[in-house]
Order: C-alpha cells, then structure tokens, then sequence
C-alpha cells in the first residue's frame, strides 16, 4: 500500500488531498518536525527528510510537484491529469511546475525573510520584495484563471490542489494575500469539493487553512 510521509497543515496537504480525491487507499506515517531523524525509513525514503514523501512499492517520490503528478498518474481513473497525448496534459505539467518552482518558494520570503539573509537587518527589505512578487503572481492567477472553472478549463486537476493549498497559506500570514476575486473564487470551489474538505478534516485544518489546534501536528505536540 501506498505511504504517505506528512507532516499536517504542511505541503504534504496536497499529496492527501490528491489521494483523497483518487480514492486511494493509502497510510499516513506522521514525521515529527522536531523528531525527523527518529524515523530512519524517512530518511531512507528521501534525503532530504522533507514532507510529502511517498513509497510506493519500489518508487520513492518527492518534492510536492512530483508527488502530485505521480498520485494523478498512478490513479488515471481519477481524472486528476488528462491521459497521455490528450492536448491539456500538458497543461497540467506547466501549471504544477510554475506552482513549484514560482508560487510555493514565493512563501519563503514572506514567511521566514530572516532565513534568506545573514543579515538580520536585511531581513525585512526581503519580506517586502517577497510581497511586491506575491501581488505580480496574484496578478498573473486573475488573468490565467478568468472565466475558467479549474487551472486548465473545465477538468479539476491536481494542479487546482497544488494551487488551493498555496493560496491558502495566505492564513499564516498577517498582510499577504493571494486575494483577487478570481483566486479567490477558485480557492473556495476547490475547499467546497468533499474530498477536500475531508482532507481538510484529516489534516485539522479549518476552511481558511488555519489549524485548528496550533500545537499539534499529527495529534502529536510540536
Ligand atoms: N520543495 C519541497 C519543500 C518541502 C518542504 O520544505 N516541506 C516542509 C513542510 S512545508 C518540511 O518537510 N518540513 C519539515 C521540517 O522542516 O522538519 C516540496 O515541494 O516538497
């Protein structure tokens, strides 16, 4: 069976939602933030001990974008990519990859300017560039999501999941939102979806991606 290495409320949200929309069948191993060298099939898994992992037989697959695709492939019922040869699949790969590479590492400046810099007093110069580029991305997600139901049209895919979760990590922010009205309106069809919300649950997230108990992750305290 499937493994899935998370850490709740962290990007390993997206692999769950992705296997709760394909119906997997899957088991969740919680890694503690603190505790990751506890558990050496982790490391085995992936070097660099960063959720989500997935085992799956004999694959190893990491990094939120591959992950996601592998899930959608692996569960080709699920109508998570189009097939092979479909004129949108491709679509699908550039939307994941411009959310890996672009919208989830734009976080990082947001989030935790101080890791970016050995410069403390650079720090909140780097947060605020962080923001002007989080409204340019905000900006790009109107244009490309107007009058479109899902990222690539009118199939959901795991490209709406990656970005959904992405969106919603506005929440742990205090002055930075991804908030157009279109974004906004995808990011609420997404969270209405039941496989989502039992993602959500499963996760303790609540709709606006706060965690509901701030001090657990996995049921566990951090
Ligand atoms: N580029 C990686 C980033 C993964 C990552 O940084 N995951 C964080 C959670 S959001 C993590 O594993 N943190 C564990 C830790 O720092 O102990 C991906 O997209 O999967």
């Amino acid at each position: 069976m499937l493994r899935l290495f998370q850490i709740t409320g962290s990007s390993s949200f997206a692999a769950r939602a992705a296997l709760e929309e394909a119906a997997a069948e899957y088991e969740v191993v919680n890694v503690h933030p603190r505790k990751r060298d506890d558990l050496p099939e982790f490391a085995a898994a992936n070097p660099l001990q960063r959720v989500p992992t997935v085992v799956d037989g004999d694959a190893s697959v990491y990094e939120t974008g591959a992950v996601l695709l592998h899930i959608a492939d692996r569960y080709p019922e699920s109508g998570l990519i189009p097939p092979l040869g479909d004129p949108l699949r491709p679509a699908v790969y550039r939307w994941v990859t411009w959310t890996a590479n672009t919208l989830h590492s734009a976080w990082w400046p947001l989030m935790m300017p101080q890791a970016l810099t050995t410069d403390e007093a650079g720090a909140p110069g780097i947060r605020e560039r962080g923001a002007i580029n989080m409204a340019k991305h905000g900006e790009y997600l109107e244009t490309e999501l107007a009058d479109r139901e899902w990222c690539i049209g009118d199939q959901f895919t795991v490209a709406d999941i990656y970005l959904y979760m992405l969106v919603g990590w506005g929440s742990f922010v205090d002055d930075m939102h991804v908030d157009g009205a279109t974004v906004q309106a995808h990011f609420e069809r997404v969270g209405a979806r039941p496989a989502i919300v039992r993602a959500r649950e499963l996760d303790d997230l609540t709709p606006d991606f706060q965690r509901n108990h701030p001090e657990l992750r996995g049921g566990q305290p951090i």
